[in-house]
Parts: C-alpha cells; structure tokens; sequence
C-alpha cells in the first residue's frame, strides 16, 4: 500500500474557545500546534488564521506571522485557507495566496453550511485558480458535495488548473453530502484516476472517514477544524492526539506515513520551499 500524507486540519474558522479550550488561536499557538502535528506524523498543515479577539481573519499579515512561525519550526507543507469564513468577500479569502505557500484550498461550489451559505460563484472559483496558477500555489479541491467534482474537472478542461489533481472530499458538513461509506465509495469512484484524494469527515465522522480512507488507500485529514472529540463526550486535548491515533492506526493497517518532502512527491509540488 502507498504511504499515506495525514493532513492536520487545526484551527479553522467556526470554532471556538467556548467549544474547546485546546483551540490554539494567535500566530505562536498555530505555529506549535503544526509543529506538534508534525512530530505526530502530519505532514501538511491546513491553516486559518484568527485575529486577537480569536475570530477568523484571511488578514495577509496574519498569515504571514503564522507561515513564518511554522517554517521556523519544521518542513511540514502549508495549505492556506481561500475558504475563510461564511460571508468573506473573494478578495478578502485570496489574501494568504499572496505570500506564495506551497498548497491552498479551492472550494468548487456553494453549498449551505449549517446556518450559513457557503458562496462559491464560478467566476471567483475561477479568480482563486488562476491567482493559484500565476503564483505557483498548488491547489487542493475541496468538495463538500458530488457536483462539486465536475466544477474542478471543468476548471481543469478550462486550463484554470494544470499539473497533479489533488482533492479532499469533506463529508459530514450539514448542508453538504453526508458522510457514509457509500458516499465516500461514490466520490473516490467519481475522481479522475490519476487523482489523489484525502477525507475529512465532518465531527464523529471524523474518525470512520479516516478509517475507510486508510483501507481504500487515499489520504486523512483530522484536526480541530472539523472535529474537536477525542470519543464521545471527551474532548481531544490537542491536534497532535488526532493525528497520533490515526498515525498509529495507519501504520498497524501497513500505511506508512508520507514524509513532508514525500508527500511533495506523491503530490507533485515542484517547489519546495
Ligand atoms: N470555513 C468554511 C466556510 C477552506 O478552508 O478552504 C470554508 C473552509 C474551506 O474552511
Ligand atoms: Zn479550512
């Protein structure tokens, strides 16, 4: 089986201290915890930035502090958000490409997401990859429901998006496809085969995603962004134990952990930086 890259999803923009006291928030907490993650086996870190009253921020120089504090640390691979939160403008979410981090996510539709709608008109999906292209910023497909594949396909029959196909299927957002393992077993089937895929399930499906995605042979995303539980009712103490447990279970199951700089391979980012 292929070496599996765990992706530490580990701030976010929906959670709060009220939901965990574990949520690292300023530049040094989120630098830390990357770093924690990444002694545990992560190796690329899905970043959000917060401002000092801890609600999301796409601020550039927020970013900045962060990416800068996480290099300093360690080699793991920087995935900025252009997802942001529910109701950022598109020249608001671009912010953190700016500074040219190796990986960004590019969310391919809208979709509801809880209370709120997340907006994602072609034309600004189309803005964010070619803003991606210009800077040589990987892009990393997020979709939260079916059609959200055909969106990335037409983006790369468009020649918005070039090179290695990489997506993370988000199941288990309410408003978005549930997260079942006929769901998963759809969408992987749905993907281009040359494509890589990781999952994120969403809460308590956290977990039995990133199982099935052990199996299957694709990729893991866990984290605090979309699951802040250890089990039932206890809350994880840290990012790092999200990542240790599926690292863990990885490894037992015969998946060795993908290395940053082989995870750069298996994804094909040219610039290691
Ligand atoms: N916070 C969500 C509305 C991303 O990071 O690109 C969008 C999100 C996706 O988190
Ligand atoms: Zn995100």
């Amino acid at each position: 089986m292929s070496k599996i890259i765990i992706t530490a999803a580990v701030v976010g923009a929906e959670v709060t201290r009220k939901d965990t006291p574990y949520l690292p928030i300023t530049p040094d907490e989120i630098a830390e915890e990357a770093y924690r993650c990444w002694q545990a086996g992560a190796s690329i870190v899905h970043i959000h930035a917060r401002d000092e009253q801890g609600n999301a921020t796409q601020d550039r120089q927020v970013y900045k502090k962060i990416i800068d504090k996480i290099k300093e640390r360690c080699d793991i691979i920087v995935q900025v958000s252009t997802g942001g939160a529910v109701g950022m403008t598109p020249a608001e979410r671009i912010q953190p490409v700016e500074l040219a981090p190796e990986m960004a996510t590019l969310s391919t539709g809208t979709v509801n997401f809880g209370e709120g709608i997340f907006i994602n008109a072609l034309g600004d999906i189309q803005f964010f990859a070619q803003r991606m292209q210009q800077i040589g910023v990987r892009p990393e497909f997020e979709i939260f429901d079916a059609g959200m594949i055909n969106n990335a396909m037409q983006l790369v029959r468009g020649g918005w998006v070039t090179g290695h196909l990489h997506f993370d299927l988000v199941l288990g957002v309410p408003g978005g496809l549930p997260a079942t393992a006929r769901n998963l077993s759809f969408l992987v089937d749905s993907l281009p085969p040359v494509a890589t895929w990781t999952v994120a399930g969403i809460g308590r499906f956290q977990l039995p995603m990133a199982l099935m995605a052990v199996a299957m042979g694709g990729h893991v995303r866990v984290g605090f962004e979309d699951n802040i539980y250890y089990s039932k009712g206890i809350l994880a103490t840290s990012n790092a134990q999200l990542v240790e447990r599926i690292a863990r279970i990885a490894q037992e199951a015969g998946r060795e952990l993908a290395t940053p700089a082989e995870a750069r391979q298996i994804l094909q980012i040219v610039s290691s930086k």
